[in-house]
């Protein structure tokens, strides 16, 4: 039998596809199996990072003055194609990126969502009119487009996450640069065609794949304005730093430490599906993901003992067959990492209460699976209570009280989301109030924002912006207000209108 040829795919700047100027590619394989080469993206170089910029530039002039609800027609468009190919585009992801089928369903069904809500910022977007201290006089603010976003985007949320970049950048009236996760170029390239299809102006969005080069070039050029990036904190940081000289904006979204705290008085039952769901769900590669579990002195010993015979019953498999439960990691590389941790949870004396291994027989062979594993007798200092693992990896941590269960959930570099299981209003609203995470649930596991609330987190989860809900705005628009004076006469704004007052 013939092997099927491999398709190759290509880089899309100013309204044309095309090759890697240096001809260079590189290959994409399926994490279920890496035998299968799913296509060869481009290896750019920087000749297709600056091609792109200049297409993106020379567009924004006219972009920018179509009329918002115009280009919130498009933005419609898109999302209406995306739901019409929502089974394939979900295939293709689960192929490229590993999750199961029913997750890579809601990737794209976030994306569908994210563009319906902002896409109707395009008739929207308001500003504020407001009196003037002064007589016949106007005062307003508006918001106005930036130029030229260099959109970075990660692996873990391979259509979600473009598109709550994108979709805001454009709806503002700005242009995108975008360089998507080597890992994950189909998804990212499926997002692209449509927006091409849906009318999106050639030059408005410019796509080039590849590696660190491209990404220093997004984040450096004098022609960028914005740049928003998701990833690592490691790589935020250098984001921030190569932006820096020219006081680019920059939207971070990087790592974080989440925690479900689980009280004596909640329903067990309830929360440890949370924490199936949350640390497991995406084999654990979400920021928002379930990686620290709290739980009360109380129901400690039973809750762990649950939580293991629930972890032990999850099905790992590819997530295509429709039997699996969680997927395999990523790559290579993240499976090491996850490796190195479940070692140097061992060697910190936490016990492996369940899993703890990288799964290699049969269907397993050529794919990065791993065990769900779950550490117990977990205290606060461990570096698997503290730092990013990324994978299918639980630990579980006891509390004396909610003070003490915020106390260590708290304590840690990251402040993305946090949960409480609890029967308890006043605790759930007390929790609500200290636990300073950007977001935060009751009777829910720390998984599962909803597009039309603001999404980011707070010390090095982020750099204070939000993206998602109307805050998205705010990273990729600047506020300008306006004054318009119809007195036909000078007024001094303080001056005039407060004549000194007069001694007694
Ligand atoms: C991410 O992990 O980077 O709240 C994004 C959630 C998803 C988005 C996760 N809606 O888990």
């Amino acid at each position: 039998m013939s092997k099927p040829t491999v398709p190759m795919y290509d880089n899309y700047i100013g309204g044309r596809w095309m090759r890697a100027a240096s001809g260079n590619t590189s290959e994409n394989r399926n994490p279920a199996n890496s035998d299968e080469v799913i296509g060869n993206f481009p290896d750019s170089s920087a000749d297709d990072a600056l091609a792109a910029i200049a297409a993106a530039r020379s567009a924004y002039d006219s972009w920018r003055l179509v009329p918002a609800p115009k280009r919130a027609e498009i933005l419609f468009k898109v999302a209406q194609i995306i739901t019409e190919r929502k089974e394939q585009f979900a295939r293709d992801m689960t192929r490229e990126m590993g999750k199961v089928l029913d997750e890579t369903r809601g990737d794209v069904q976030e994306a569908i969502d994210m563009t319906y809500f902002l896409a109707a910022e395009g008739r929207r977007m308001y500003g504020q009119t407001t009196p003037s201290e002064l007589p016949d006089k106007w005062a307003m603010s508006m918001r106005q487009s930036m130029g030229v976003c260099s959109i970075i985007t990660p692996w873990n949320f391979p259509m979600a996450i473009p598109s709550w970049k994108i979709i805001p950048a454009l709806v503002c009236g700005n242009t995108v640069v975008f360089k998507p996760s080597e890992l994950t170029p189909l998804s990212a390239l499926n997002f692209v065609r449509v927006l091409e299809e849906a009318g999106v102006p050639p030059g408005v969005v410019n796509m080039v794949t590849g590696g660190p080069i491209i990404g220093e070039l997004f984040t450096t050029h004098r022609d960028i304005s914005v740049v928003s990036f998701t990833g690592s904190t490691a790589v935020g940081r250098l984001v921030n730093q190569n932006a820096a000289p020219h006081f680019k904006k920059v939207h971070l979204e990087m790592g974080g430490k989440n925690c479900i705290m689980i009280m004596e008085d909640a329903n067990l039952d309830l929360a440890l599906e949370g924490c199936l769901w949350g640390g497991f769900g995406t084999s654990g590669q979400r920021c928002t993901a379930a990686s620290r579990v709290i739980v009360h002195e109380r129901v400690h010993d039973k809750f762990v003992e649950q939580f293991v015979a629930r972890a032990k019953a999850l099905r790992v498999g590819d997530g295509l067959d429709a039997g699996s439960q969680v997927g395999p990691s990523i790559s290579e590389k993240q499976l090491a990492k996850v490796m190195s941790y479940v070692e140097i949870g061992q060697n910190e004396n936490a016990r492996v209460a369940c899993g703890g291994h990288r799964l290699t027989d049969g269907n397993y062979a050529r794919g990065h699976f791993h065990e769900p594993t779950i550490f117990a007798d977990v205290t606060p200092e461990m570096r698997i209570a503290k730092e990013e693992i990324f994978g299918p990896v639980v630990s579980v941590l006891k509390c004396t009280s909610l003070d003490d269960a915020i106390e260590i959930g708290n304590n840690v570099d990251y402040g993305l989301s946090a949960s409480l299981y609890t029967q308890d209003i006043n605790r759930a609203f007390r929790a609500m109030r200290e636990m300073y995470t950007g977001i935060f649930y009751v009777n829910a596991p720390t998984i599962g924002a909803e597009v039309h609330l603001p999404f980011g987190g707070t010390k090095a989860t982020g750099n204070g912006h939000r993206e998602a809900g109307t805050a998205a705005l705010d990273v990729f628009s600047e506020w300008k207000s306006i004054y318009v004076d119809f007195s036909g006469k000078l007024q001094r704004a303080q001056i005039d209108n407060n004549p000194v007052a007069l001694t007694p």
